[in-house]
């Protein structure tokens, strides 16, 4: 029994893919300066106000009632991440309809989830500093540090049968989340 968990624990999901220096220290610095000069907003969700802020491009996305609608298209300093992910995910760029940017202050987590339906496939990039995302499912447990530069992709079963979660972090960090809309 004991083994069997211990296999369980250690089963990366399939469709989970990770990408270390996806982008290099140069263009992290860019694209923080970047974030930096955005206007950020809360996320209201069930009378609640989230501690990470989030800027949408793309795509507005309400939490509480899990809706979307189109808001002001990616501005031309996340063209070239967009091309790099849509080259990773093997589709054209213009297939990434939603770009969510994340602000995570020290303590803020995201809680245990799967992205929205109307979403497929997410590719994401880690910023400043590091941090794990967990995911669990009936198969078990599995986690990944996140290191700052890195990419990740979450398609297939690592999408729709896990949940995943990043506990709340100890130093702050930002990521930005591409999607591409399920057809
Ligand atoms: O910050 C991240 O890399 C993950 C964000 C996430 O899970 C989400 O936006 O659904």
């Amino acid at each position: 029994m004991q083994k069997q968990l211990s296999f369980l624990e250690n089963s990366q999901p399939k469709g989970l893919h990770y990408f270390p220096e996806f982008i290099s220290v140069e263009e992290e610095k860019k694209l923080i300066t970047f974030l930096q000069s955005l206007d950020w907003k809360n996320i209201h969700m069930h009378g609640v106000i989230a501690k990470r802020k989030v800027v949408h491009f793309g795509m507005d996305y309400y939490y509480d009632s899990r809706t979307f609608s189109p808001t002001t298209p990616a501005p031309k300093e996340l063209h070239f991440l967009i091309k790099r992910a849509a080259d990773k995910l093997k589709i054209d760029p213009g297939e990434i309809k939603e770009i969510l940017i994340s602000y995570y202050p020290v303590g803020a987590p995201i809680g245990w989830h799967r992205d929205a339906p109307m979403f497929e496939s997410v590719f994401g990039v880690s910023l400043l500093n590091p941090c794990t995302m967990k995911f669990r499912s009936d198969s078990g447990n599995y986690k990944m540090e996140l290191a700052p530069r890195s990419g990740y992709i979450l398609e297939g079963e690592a999408r729709w049968k896990w949940q995943h979660h990043i506990p709340a972090v100890k130093i702050e960090r930002y990521s930005i989340t591409m999607r591409t809309m399920k057809s």
